[in-house]
């Protein structure tokens, strides 16, 4: 007897990250089970058993979006004054939310961030993981979705005993380290200490760069001369700030040949020296994210009056970069393979709220910008449309390579028998009219967004997930229980060529017997 599928898509242009060709993907129980040349035009296999089909036609065909870097039900009200502990702020979105936002804009997986902090009772990462879990559980999700952990301290019975747990049981195969935010980042010192830990457990370290030296010492000197409005945060963090960062961090993982992700790259700065280590053969790897792509100081100043706090919702950490030649760099750096993944770093807070973001001065202001929905629209429109990059690319940087950096590959980001059957259709080229976009249109729960008004010429027409349909033609039609959480396995992209050449001039071989 002939299979039957649950679902098939005849006709679509299929992109993936190696290809662009037409075949008929046919689904069952949740996943792609047999892919096949397109048949006749339209018509169907006559051997084929269908209970479904999707004619896809003319339409790009891709894996579902995988986003790495989502910030959602997070305690960010610790931040720098007035909240002693953290970022600042009230995280706006929760599991539902945020899950919510990410389908609509073609996303099938989010990753979030389990996050530690100094308080006493956040010293097991075990338990930070199982409490945050809860906040999952408690709405549901309607998507997939695993975590990070955040790492704040470096205590080294914690590190020893339940890093391996974590592998084990939860599969959290990644851990994020600061290096600014008083509450946070940690020292040179502690931060070999944690890398090492999770060398030693095969966990990938990402890293927010930033000198937290040299913010604070800026910071001061603008406060002292009364300049406070929202556009002086850039001031306080220049380039520098984080291509310094990015090059002491470099260091420090080739001394004990840790990889090393850097999260949201902001300026050429950074982007040069990451790109340099790349060259030299260290596991080094970069993410990008959309604000960078589109955002400039001048974005910061565009409502500047002492009364009106308007451009805060701007406000990110690292910030945009001064000019539109830091978004050259980063789309060459995007071409080029220097961006190993693009993510949204969707950290929502609302701007009309008494925890959101129209607070004193910029060092109040709490640090981050919603984007989970409209990240893959807008590098569709601002770069595959343009033809700054390939499909491929897109999907390379999109979906593929979150999945191998985050050991989820190829069961999410490939479109291959026995891969999930999640996966995102888009318009026709041409058929959806270039439109503006204004909050109303997304799915958050924020009240604003960094795009308002921005020009987009596609967006998402079907995500699938699970072989399901959850959202079509503008309808959510999926549900908070169609999400599952992920286990993850080890970075699937290697360890570098520099590897297989120790100098003890350079690297601490030593250290791993
Ligand atoms: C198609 O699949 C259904 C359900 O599995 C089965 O009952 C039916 O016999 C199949 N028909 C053919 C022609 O294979
Ligand atoms: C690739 O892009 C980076 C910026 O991200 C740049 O520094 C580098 O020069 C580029 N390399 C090549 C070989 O084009
Ligand atoms: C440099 C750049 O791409 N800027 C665009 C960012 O988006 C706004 C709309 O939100 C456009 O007006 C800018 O041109
Ligand atoms: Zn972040």
């Amino acid at each position: 007897m002939s299979p039957k599928f649950d679902l098939v898509i005849v006709n679509g242009v299929v992109v993936t990250a190696s290809d662009v060709s037409s075949f008929d993907i046919g689904i069952k129980n949740g996943k792609i089970h047999t892919l096949a040349p397109s048949w006749n035009g339209n018509a169907i296999r006559p051997s084929w058993n269908i209970s479904r089909v999707f004619d896809s036609t003319t339409y790009q065909v891709m894996p579902g979006g995988i986003d790495g870097h989502v910030h959602l039900c997070q305690d960010l009200t610790t931040g720098p004054n007035p909240c002693p502990l953290g970022l600042g702020g009230q995280c706006a979105d929760n599991f539902e939310t945020g899950s919510r936002s990410a389908v609509c804009g073609g996303t099938t997986t989010i990753i979030t961030f389990a996050t530690q902090t100094r308080a006493e009772e956040d010293r097991s990462l075990l338990k930070v993981v199982e409490a945050y879990n809860g906040r999952a559980q408690a709405t549901g999700s309607y998507i997939d979705y695993a975590f990070h952990i955040i790492i704040v301290r470096d205590d080294k019975d914690v590190l020893e005993t339940e890093l391996p747990v974590l592998v084990k049981k939860w599969g959290i195969t990644s851990c994020k380290l600061f290096m600014t935010y008083e509450t946070m980042r940690l020292q040179d010192y502690q931060l070999l200490d944690v890398m090492l830990a999770a060398l030693k457990n095969s966990i990938t370290t990402m890293i927010h760069a930033e000198n937290g030296d040299m913010i604070e010492w800026l910071t001061e000197k603008l406060e002292s001369k009364g300049m406070l409005a929202p556009h002086y945060h850039a001031l306080s963090r220049p380039p520098s700030v984080e291509g310094e960062a990015a090059n002491r961090a470099i260091v420090l993982a080739e001394l004990i040949e840790n990889p090393l992700l850097f999260v949201h790259v902001g300026s050429s700065a950074s982007a040069n020296v990451i790109r340099a280590a790349q060259t030299r053969g260290l596991p080094i790897f970069a993410e990008t994210c959309p604000q960078y792509l589109n955002l400039t100081w001048e974005d910061l100043k565009r409502f500047h009056s002492p009364t009106c706090f308007e451009n805060s919702k701007m406000i990110c950490s690292p910030p945009p970069g001064p000019d539109s030649s830091d978004q050259d760099a980063l789309y060459l750096g995007l071409h080029n393979g220097t961006f190993t993944i693009f993510s949204s770093d969707h950290c929502p807070y609302k701007y009309d709220d008494p925890h959101g973001k129209m607070v004193g001065s910029f060092r109040l202001i709490p640090n981050g910008i919603p984007g989970v929905e409209t990240r893959l629209p807008l590098l569709f429109t601002r770069g595959v449309s343009t033809g700054r990059i390939t499909p491929q690319k897109f999907v390379e940087l999109a979906s593929t390579n979150p999945a191998k950096l985050y050991g989820l590959y190829p069961r999410k980001g490939a479109i291959l028998p026995g891969s999930d059957a999640d996966i995102v259709i888009w318009h026709p080229e041409g058929s959806l009219p270039p439109f503006k976009l204004t909050n109303r249109h997304l799915h958050h729960n924020v009240d604003y967004t960094p795009y308002e008004g921005m020009e987009f010429d596609n967006w998402p027409r079907y995500t699938i997930a699970h072989g399901k349909v959850i959202w079509a033609n503008g309808e959510l039609l999926g549900s908070l229980r169609d999400g599952k959480y992920l286990r993850r396995g080890p970075n699937q992209l290697g360890k570098g060529v520099a590897h297989f050449k120790k100098d003890p001039r350079r690297v601490a071989a030593w250290v791993h017997g």
